[in-house]
């Protein structure tokens, strides 16, 4: 049988006030000149675009953290709105997609997702694609850049407790986050990985035995708890070479082939219930490679596969 494909929603924040360089904000556009949309309606699904969130207004009143928190009440006033969308756009039984936008946005749209995992009765895992934990808070990070937070407060981490303010905040268990392709971390970034236990599969890792051992890994513990999954893409997870148009790049990234296999897993699993598309910044990308790298990707994820194996594309069996 083939299992019904749920509605998608394309969801655009542009943002970019969490990092150090502007552009990122041009990331929606760019993903949708791409062609987003079409490669998913070439899936099958029934997709809408809905165009950009639009931020909180007026922003709402946080104290001013200077260079500890850089533009803490726009990520407060992004946050607030992309969380409430995520939740209404899941409750209503679509699959959320946010088009980014520097990778801030997650605070929003992960928390939105927990909110109503929380309320299904489900448990929920976050898979974070990244060069980076961004598990950094106001006191550990060496920029004040809000992007390399996002996994820390999504985490319940201390210090950006005014991101939610009075609104509904739903921090993650940290044990069912799991970053994936890292490559870069800062000292205390890493003695705070360490304090909470977090599941960090570093390049070496994925260097050593593969990844699909390790997402596999991964699949197998969110399947066995029928959890959710939500897949935070940051496209500097990708070596700067296939993808240039990132502001934060760090060499020994994802290969093209890796990247298709973990989407292409990720699609087998058929436990992926939201996701974040983050960080293209088309200003310094290469006539549009990265962009159209993004839209290849998610149309993996989202099933196109080289040769189909059937209807439910059922993983290989384990081996006995
Ligand atoms: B991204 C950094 F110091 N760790 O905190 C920081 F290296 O969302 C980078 O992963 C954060 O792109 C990168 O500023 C955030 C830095
Ligand atoms: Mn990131
Ligand atoms: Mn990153
Ligand atoms: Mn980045």
């Amino acid at each position: 049988h083939t299992p019904p494909k749920p509605r998608v929603a394309l969801l655009g924040a542009p943002i970019d006030l969490g990092a150090s360089l502007r552009g990122a904000c041009m990331g929606p556009a760019a993903l949708r000149i791409a062609g987003l949309e079409e490669a998913l309606r070439e899936r099958g699904f029934d997709v809408e675009d809905r165009g950009d969130v639009a931020p909180r207004t007026p922003a709402p009143q946080v104290s001013g953290r200077g260079e500890r928190a850089r533009n803490l009440a726009e990520i407060a006033a992004w946050a607030r709105s992309l969380s409430d969308a995520a939740y209404e756009t899941m409750r209503d039984g679509a699959m959320p997609v946010f088009l980014g936008g520097d990778h801030s946005l997650s605070m929003g749209s992960v928390n939105g997702v927990a909110r109503h995992a929380a309320e299904a009765g489900r448990e929920l895992f976050v898979l974070w694609l990244d060069a980076h934990a961004d598990f950094n808070t106001p006191a550990s990070t060496p920029s004040g850049n809000m992007h390399g937070m996002s996994a820390a407060l999504l985490a319940g981490e201390e210090g950006l407790e005014e991101v939610f303010g009075d609104e509904p905040r739903r921090p993650i268990d940290p044990a069912n986050l799991h970053l994936f392709g890292i490559r870069s971390i800062d000292r205390d970034e890493r003695n705070l990985l360490v304090a909470r236990g977090i599941d960090v599969v570093d390049m070496r890792l994925i260097d050593e035995h593969g990844a699909s051992v390790l997402m596999r890994r991964v699949l197998e513990r969110v399947a066995a708890r029928n959890g959710m999954l939500h897949v935070s893409f940051d496209l500097d997870a990708l070596d700067p070479a296939i993808a240039p148009g990132v502001g934060t790049d760090v060499p020994g990234g994802l290969t093209y082939r890796e990247a298709h296999l973990i989407m292409e897993m990720l699609h087998d699993s058929g436990l992926v219930t939201s996701l974040d598309v983050v960080e293209l910044n088309p200003y310094l990308d290469e006539r549009g490679k990265s962009a159209r790298l993004a839209v290849d990707l998610v149309s993996s994820l989202f099933g196109r596969q080289v040769f189909a194996r059937g209807p439910d594309n059922a993983l290989a069996p384990a081996l006995p």
